[in-house]
């Protein structure tokens, strides 16, 4: 199937072809009446090269679904991978049924990638859509416990935390951990945002509602800025966020795909953030002075 983007001013790369093989059969209309009240839950997993990692992932998340009884659906999203991943999946998608194969022409950047199975996962009715790595650095055996967060807490959006207690990262280079934890000073100072201590996490689950009421399909970033975006919309629209801890895991096979134009994009999106609330902090402060000057005769 191929898809004809929306006619816009600018249209993104993200949509110019895309392909999707085996699309679940949408049926939003019966969310919430359905026999079975299970909630659906699509997981979204953008990849480059992350052939031999989905190997052992796809099924790892298809045991996680079986043992723990969940109403599961993959959605991976792939940007025209070398490695043969595009026959892997196919291969699981045929197997388990509920896995769907997006394509894309090359590589369009990972924010972007979520918007596009965002898009389609909500399409398919999902209640409850997770963002995750394909690179295993992300473990499916913490999808239960986002889950019951969820559910505890009425959350709106649940992140995997490496920097809470109990969470951590394992193999992580020096370099990666220094620019993870600048990356999370800087978020939380241009955000404003205390509801998590791991801002930049990439493991995270939504409820459906949330992705409506931030407007994800309007997002500016493509890269690895998306998660601060994201989390800053989810939080200026009073969404409920909690965290719950994860150990992340360095991965052991393919290279990490961050690369300059994303920390160039990401530290553009903060910069922008921290001007434009700073300016309406001087907004805030003129307008509670003018108010608290008595007015002369
Ligand atoms: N479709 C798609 N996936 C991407 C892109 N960039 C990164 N990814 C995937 O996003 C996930 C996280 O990327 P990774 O390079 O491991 O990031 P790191 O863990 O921060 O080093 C992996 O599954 C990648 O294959 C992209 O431009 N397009
Ligand atoms: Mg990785």
């Amino acid at each position: 199937m191929t898809a004809t983007p929306r006619a816009t001013k600018k249209p993104p790369v993200a949509a110019r072809i895309v392909k999707v093989i085996n699309p679940p059969k949408a049926q939003p209309e019966a969310r919430g009446t359905r026999a079975d009240p299970r909630k659906r839950v699509g997981i979204v997993l953008p990849t480059l090269e992350e052939g031999r990692n989905l190997q052992r992932l796809l099924p790892m998340l298809e045991d996680t679904f079986a043992r723990h009884g969940i109403d599961g659906h993959l959605f991976v999203v792939d940007d025209n991978s070398r490695d043969g991943t595009d026959g892997i999946v196919r291969g699981f998608a045929r197997e388990y049924g509920n896995i769907t194969l997006i394509q894309r022409p090359g590589k369009l950047g990972i924010g972007s990638a979520y918007r596009l199975g965002f898009k389609h996962a909500l399409r398919a009715g999902m209640d409850v859509i997770f963002e995750m790595d394909a690179d295993l650095s992300h473990r499916p055996s913490y999808i239960p416990a986002f889950l019951e967060c969820m559910e505890r807490h009425d959350a709106g959006l649940v992140i995997g935390s490496r920097y809470c207690d109990n969470g951590g990262t394992r193999g992580w280079p020096l370099e990666r951990r220094v620019i993870s934890f600048v990356a999370n000073v800087f978020t939380q100072l241009a955000l404003g945002v205390s509801q998590t201590r791991d801002m930049t996490s990439g493991f995270r689950a939504y409820k459906s509602s949330t992705l409506g009421s931030i407007d994800y399909g309007v997002l500016t970033t493509n890269g690895y800025a998306w998660q601060i975006e994201t989390l800053y919309r989810a939080h200026m629209g009073q969404s409920v966020i909690r965290e719950i801890p994860i150990l992340f895991h360095e991965r052991e096979v393919g290279k990490s795909k961050l690369g300059y134009d994303d920390v160039k994009e990401f530290i553009i999106f903060l910069s922008k953030t921290l001007v434009r609330r700073l300016k309406l902090v001087v907004r805030h402060a003129a307008a509670a002075r003018v108010q608290s000057t008595p007015r002369s005769r």
